[in-house]
């Protein structure tokens, strides 16, 4: 019979409990919730828990390039635990530029200490792009090229992640401006892995989910090793499925209802933002599942009413143009919808319409239903139009 949280040590949660400062309930919720992240069966919340509670605190190496933060920024807003919890008792943060008292030479001293004490044994985290034309001379810490602090920091670490979309493949530093003759950034920005010359776990988002971080960081802890990752080093457990997949609005989209403009009843109703150039159909990221900031139902982009840019995915976040249409990546209706979120006292009955999206898309099967909503929407909008400027010239 495999563990369960009932097996665990009454006086190793007591100590726990104290440590974390964090009621028993709250550490075992928060293992509940990291265990779901990572898709694990029920009962792996034990095994998480006795992971956490042994306090193994892997060092950690923090690395800052071209960047804004936000990903830190979005760590420290994580809760279950809040970051000061998870930096003082899961990970033993020994060099984070923005978050640490030491500065200049005594900062570098640390990093020196962190990496030659916990040599092949420390997590090198990555957080930026690398710029790589003029021998990387556009991002200097120390004096040293972000280039040659990767290498150099990479070398004996245990375990690289690159966090948020910059240091997963470039993000917005990499982007290309719209000027004749351009074909790569001003600074030739690179992902980690890129520069590297070696794969790497990445968590792209911009910023990206702080579970997703926190759940790589514990499945680390859990087995001794990074969780799978797809071909772009991303773990499964986070980016194996599409936006698309998992949105509160995909019955929306199956059943042809759109959102035309910013504002209009449709939009207001909670349709389907694809016409807005919601990217959800080509981008891989588990936003709709988890949310973001603990901060209730329906806290991502898309439950906020707006569309998908596809921050986490390659050539589509800061690449494509925001109302652009999302290529479709499967067209295939999905087997369970999820529960439809309603602006309330609209005057529709979107149970029904959920119930009726459902049927409507299991019935037609994929592409050719998707063609004919998206078809018969166009006409409907064309209709609307046609109805408005009639009325229009009849006033
Ligand atoms: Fe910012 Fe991080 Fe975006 Fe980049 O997140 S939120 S620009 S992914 O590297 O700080
Ligand atoms: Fe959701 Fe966007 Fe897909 Fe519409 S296109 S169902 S809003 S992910
Ligand atoms: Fe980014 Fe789209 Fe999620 S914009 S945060 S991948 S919903």
């Amino acid at each position: 019979m495999s563990a369960s949280i009932f097996d665990l040590n009454r006086d190793s949660l007591a100590a726990v409990e104290n440590r974390l400062q964090m009621p028993r309930r709250e550490f075992l919720q928060f293992c509940a919730t990291v265990a779901a992240t990572l898709g694990l069966p029920a009962g792996a919340e034990a095994a998480v828990a006795k992971a956490v509670e042994s306090a193994k605190r892997p060092s950690v190496i923090w690395l800052h390039f071209q960047e804004c933060t936000g990903c830190s920024e979005s760590l420290l807003r994580a809760e279950h635990p809040t970051l000061e919890k998870l930096i003082l008792d899961v990970i033993s943060l020994d060099y984070h530029e923005t978050l640490m008292a030491a500065a200049g030479h005594q900062a570098e001293a640390a990093r020196k200490d962190a990496m030659a004490a916990n040599k092949g044994k420390y997590v090198l985290v990555i957080e930026g792009a690398i710029p790589t034309k003029q021998n990387g001379i556009f991002c200097k810490i120390g004096g040293r090229t972000a280039i040659d602090l990767a290498k150099e920091c990479a070398a004996d670490a245990a375990a690289v992640i690159a966090i948020g979309s910059c240091a997963s493949w470039g993000g917005m530093p990499s982007t290309i401006p719209s000027i004749a003759g351009a074909d790569s950034s001003p600074t030739g920005s690179a992902g980690v892995a890129e520069v590297l010359g070696k794969p790497v776990v990445t968590i792209p988002g911009c910023p990206p989910n702080p579970y997703n971080f926190l759940a790589t960081v514990v499945h680390f802890l859990t087995f001794g090793s990074l969780p799978a990752v797809d071909k772009l080093g991303r773990p499964l457990f986070a980016y194996g499925r599409l936006i698309h997949e998992n949105c509160e609005r995909r019955a929306h989209f199956d059943a042809g209802r759109f959102a035309m403009q910013f504002g209009d009843e449709g939009h207001r109703k909670g349709y389907c933002l694809y016409k807005l150039g919601c990217k959800g159909p080509e981008t891989y990221a588990n936003c709709p599942t988890i949310g973001f900031g603990d901060a209730g139902e329906n806290n991502w982009p898309v439950g906020c009413g707006h569309p998908c840019i596809g921050c986490t995915e390659k050539g589509v976040g800061f690449q494509k143009p925001i109302h652009t249409v999302a290529k479709m990546m499967n067209v295939a209706p999905p087997l369970q919808y999820p529960r439809i979120s309603e602006e309330v006292g609209k005057g529709s009955n979107f149970a029904s319409a959920a119930a009726l999206a459902a049927i409507a898309g299991a019935a037609a099967g994929g592409a050719v239903m998707l063609a004919k909503n998206l078809g018969l929407s166009h006409q409907a909008a064309e209709l609307e139009k046609t109805k408005e400027s009639t009325s229009k010239a009849e006033v």
